[in-house]
Formats: C-alpha cells, sequence, structure tokens
C-alpha cells in the first residue's frame, strides 16, 4: 500500500504511454513496448508463469465485468474503515475498523444504518499520522471460536515506542457476549502476543486472519523504505519480509503463544519458526476462500509491478530478488525465474491503465451477485482500479481478470461478511463502504 503523499509525488512526473491494448487492435500486437516507468519494464522474464495482465495472452478473459459497485450503507460514515469482518458467530453482525483504533458493529443487513456500535476504543495506544499513514489500526480477527471465548486478536502500530508493530489479544467478557449483548471488547483485556520492531514507518503489513486451521496468519512488510534495506524478504533469521503462522490458543517457552510443529522451518536453526511464507514485500490484505481455504495475498511492488500470489507453505515469493515475475535488481544482480522463487499468478505494471499499489481482496462466496461467485476481487489503491480475477483450481490457471468499472476512489481494503459477501472501503467521502451488484 502506498499510503505515501511523498511516494506518491516521487511517481507522478512520469508519463505513462500505454497507447494501444495489445491484443485486440486489428491483430497488431505491441508488447512491452508500452511501460517505460522507473526504467525497462518488460513483460514477465521468459520462463516466468506470471501473467502481465497489461500484456495477457489470448486465452485470458478480460471483458468488463457486468457488474456495479454500490455503497452498501449510504448513511454511514467511518472515517479510514480499514477492516471489515464477519465474526464468525452467526450473529449478522459487521465489524468494521478504523485506521485510528476504534472497532463498530452495525447489522450487515441494515442498509439505512447511520451509527455503528463502538465496541472498543484504543486510539490512545495506537499511533496514527497522516503523514506516516502505512502505521495505525491494520488488523483484525476473530478467533475460530469467538462466540465461545470472545477472543480478538489485533495488530497495530503503537504510542510505546517508534514504529513498533503489536498484535495483541483482546476479550469480550461473558456477559457481553451473544446475539442480544452488545458485544463491547474490553480495553483493559489486552494481552500483547507479540511485537516486531519496524525500522521504518512503512510497509507494515498488517492482515490477521485465522486460518481453516485455526492458526493465526499475519502479512507482514519488508520493514520499509526502498529496495529491501534489510534484505529482510530472503533472511528466514527475520521476522520481516514473511506471513507468519502462530497458535494462539498455547505457549511455547516465554512465547505466549506456539510455533505449530508442521511450520515449514522449524527445524531449522538459522529460521525464525513463526515463519510460513516468506519473501515478502509489503502484503497489503491476505485472505482465505472460504470454501476452498485457498490463501490469496495481494505483495505491492516497488517500482514497477503489483502482484497477486496463491500462498503455499514456506513458499518463498522472491522479494527483493524478484518483482513480480521479473528480475529485480535495484540491489544487486536479483534472480532468474526458478522453481525456488514463486512468482505471482499475475502482474500489473506502474501505468495509468493499471495502477500503482494493490490492495488484495476476497473470494466471492457471497449469494447476491452469483456472477462473481469463486471470483477474487482485488483493486489498486492509487488507481481506485477494481478488477475480478478467476482461477481454475484443477488447471492451476488464471482464466480470467476481469475489470469492474466504477468511480474509481482510493480501494484501501476488502473485507467479507459470515455470508461470504465482499465489501470494500475507501477513506475518501469521509469513508464508505461499498458492495459489488449485477448489473
Ligand atoms: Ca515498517
Ligand atoms: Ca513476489
Amino acid at each position: 500500500m502506498i499510503f505515501s503523499t511523498r511516494l506518491l509525488a516521487a511517481s507522478l512526473p512520469v508519463v505513462v504511454q500505454r497507447a494501444v491494448a495489445c491484443t485486440l487492435t486489428l491483430g497488431i500486437v505491441i508488447a512491452g513496448t508500452s511501460l517505460p516507468v522507473g526504467g525497462t519494464a518488460e513483460a514477465a522474464d521468459q520462463g516466468s508463469p506470471t501473467i502481465n495482465l497489461a500484456d495477457p495472452p489470448q486465452s485470458l478473459d478480460v471483458r468488463p465485468m457486468p457488474v456495479k459497485v454500490v455503497e452498501a450503507y449510504p448513511n454511514l460514515r467511518i472515517a479510514r474503515p480499514i477492516v471489515l469482518t464477519g465474526a464468525g458467530d452467526d450473529s449478522g453482525r459487521l465489524y468494521i475498523a478504523d485506521q485510528y483504533g476504534q472497532v463498530f458493529w452495525i447489522d450487515q443487513d441494515d442498509t439505512e444504518v447511520e451509527e455503528a456500535n463502538r465496541v472498543l476504543d484504543i486510539r490512545d495506544r495506537v499511533r496514527y499520522a497522516d503523514n506516516e499513514n502505512e502505521e495505525g489500526f491494520l488488523g483484525l480477527a476473530f478467533h475460530p471460536q469467538y462466540a465461545q471465548n470472545g477472543q480478538i486478536v489485533v495488530y497495530y502500530t503503537t504510542t510505546k515506542e517508534p514504529h513498533l508493530s503489536v498484535i495483541s489479544r483482546f476479550t469480550v467478557p461473558e456477559n457481553q457476549r451473544g446475539p442480544d449483548a452488545d458485544g463491547k471488547i474490553d480495553p483493559d483485556s489486552e494481552e500483547v502476543l507479540l511485537t516486531i520492531k519496524q525500522p521504518f514507518w512503512n510497509h507494515n503489513g498488517g492482515t490477521v486472519a485465522f486460518g481453516p486451521d485455526g492458526y493465526l496468519y499475519v502479512g507482514l512488510g519488508d520493514g520499509g523504505k526502498a529496495n529491501d534495506p534489510l534484505q529482510a524478504g530472503q533472511d528466514l533469521s527475520q521476522l520481516l519480509g514473511s506471513i507468519l503462522r502462530i497458535d494462539v490458543d498455547s505457549t511455547q517457552g516465554d512465547k505466549p503463544y506456539g510455533i505449530p510443529a508442521d511450520n515449514p522451518f522449524v527445524d531449522r536453526e538459522d529460521a525464525q519458526g513463526e515463519i510460513f511464507a516468506y519473501g515478502i514485500r509489503n502484503i497489503w490484505r491476505l485472505a482465505f476462500d472460504p470454501k476452498t481455504n485457498d490463501l490469496w495475498a495481494a505483495d505491492v511492488g516497488q517500482n514497477e509491478w503489483e502482484e497477486v500470489n496463491l500462498i503455499r507453505k514456506g513458499g518463498n515469493y522472491g522479494w527483493s530478488l524478484r518483482e513480480g515475475g521479473n528480475r529485480f535488481t535495484k540491489n544487486g544482480n536479483g534472480a532468474p525465474p526458478s522453481p525456488e522463487l514463486i512468482d505471482p499468478l499475475v502482474e500489473y505494471p506502474h501505468t495509468e491503465d493499471w495502477g500503482k499499489s494493490v490492495t488484495g481482496g476476497a473470494v466471492y462466496r457471497g449469494s447476491r451477485t452469483p456472477i462473481l461467485q469463486g471470483m477474487y476481487l482485488y483493486g489498486d489503491y492509487v488507481s481506485g482500479k477494481l478488477w475480478a480475477l478467476a482461477y481454475d483450481r484443477q488447471a492451476e490457471k488464471v482464466t480470467a481478470n476481469r475489470p469492474i468499472a466504477w468511480q474509481g476512489l482510493p480501494v484501501f481494503t476488502f473485507g467479507q461478511t459470515d455470508d461470504g459477501e465482499v465489501l470494500m472501503s475507501t477513506m475518501m467521502g469521509g469513508g464508505r463502504i461499498y458492495r459489488f451488484e449485477a448489473k
């Protein structure tokens, strides 16, 4: 996520000259000629399986999606609505967290709602600043047994010391649980599970999500700045640059959590056992497909490419040897494609037609809009573009990446209700939440 106006300003002078949609015009294919951004962005390296969406194969369905984006709660405004999630408790509540440190819920079906129920306010513990806006309250996840144990996990930047990420558990007291109770989260119940020193204010990742295995997954970034200065991406001795997987239901030694015995690097002396996958630059939103359990993650690129990945246990996602399906050479020679470095399913270039900071979404499993069934919805924070991606799991192939037209506001985050509807938010216009509907 490029929330930084500084970074944006740095990118603005680049004039994008992308004149021809590569595969459509009278059989004229102008591949790789159109991307003079930041040097030599060319199609994915030969041998890379990654689809460059700006130069797609003929077989890829890129027709606009007959879907519109509508405000889900037109009377509701929540400033910087950064997490949208159900609680997995059949309550029909949609929880919304803001980046300042508040958590609210609404009845997901109450489209007329004007005011949300605030159930947690830890703004005094959360550091957020507009000029360092990749910090703040970034993640919220409900324990799989939330209905029984009242536990939630949050990810935020603390006020206690500079650039320190905190992953904590909070608990809803027993008398606040259940469909008729207010669901207040006890602010004094905080148990810090993990802190992560962040050298810089950006690239904090920030998604927390419980997997189908009951473990907590944490999407991190490489620490920040540019060119992976700590070389965190390929260094298994650092937590940064990884997706973590921990067990919040047990403890281990002096850790207030356990490390699952089947984590991929538990037996390596030089590795942190929490790491589930690595080679990550800055995951801005990962999500499990509630039906297939696939783990989808969008990794924000640096100079040229944004990418969408399917995450596998122990996988190395390339950063900072690779950016998208390409060699990354800003701090060395990078690396060619190889079986050891998992290139993304798709990549798109830093052009006006595409965007500059991917916002990962979720796989649609709702009932309101059948045409979206099974598609991964995602977008771009800078360009405001939205897409619906189809993936054939048998063939292990992306078969469609279809644009969804809308007004193009910054795509801040995605979320999902317990019945599988996908929501999306922008921090513009006071903070608004959208859903998807067939045209
Ligand atoms: Ca950071
Ligand atoms: Ca990658």
